[in-house]
């Protein structure tokens, strides 16, 4: 099975409001794999680099700020089809219109305190973990993996 890797972020306030528990927890239950974890402060440079794409948006730099203001928990999740399903995990980007039973639908009320990134696409993965995690990630193979892939 081709294994598709996600980046997957607990932003500073969903660290502050200690849902970095509850929020492995749902990846790990739903049978994706961890192969990279680590808690960053993050500096202006590195939360610049992470929101290229948002450069000219009006909001870039309050989300640049809230980025660096307490630590993230930085993650890679592997697993069939991560990207798209990390993305429904985690719910619309505004939390006002993320559905119940999403991590920003079931934990958040603004989109500038929505929690949690997660990649959009296969290319902005590659770049965001080769950016997050320039050393690499850890090879394991789960005792589980037979009860979840067939
Ligand atoms: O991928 P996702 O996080 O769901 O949304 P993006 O469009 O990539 O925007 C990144 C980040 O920017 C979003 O999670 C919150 C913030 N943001 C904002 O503060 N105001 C907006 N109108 C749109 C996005
Ligand atoms: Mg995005």
């Amino acid at each position: 099975m081709a294994s598709e890797r996600s980046y997957i972020m607990i932003k500073p306030d969903g660290v502050q409001r200690n849902l970095v528990g509850e929020i492995i927890s749902r990846f790990e239950r739903k049978g994706f794999k961890l192969v990279g974890l680590k808690m960053v402060t993050v500096d202006k440079g590195l939360a610049e680099r992470h929101y290229a794409d948002l450069s000219s948006k009006p909001f870039y730099g309050s989300l640049v700020e809230y980025i660096c203001s307490g630590p993230v928990v930085a993650m890679v999740w592997e697993g069939k089809g991560v990207i798209a399903t990390g993305r429904k995990m985690i719910g619309a980007t505004n939390p006002a219109n993320s559905e119940p039973g999403t991590i920003r639908g079931d934990f958040a009320i603004e989109v500038g305190r929505n929690i949690i990134h997660g990649s959009d696409s296969p290319e902005s993965a590659t770049k965001e973990i080769s950016l997050w995690f320039p050393d690499g990630v850890n090879e394991w193979m789960p005792a589980a993996r037979p009860w979840i892939y067939e």
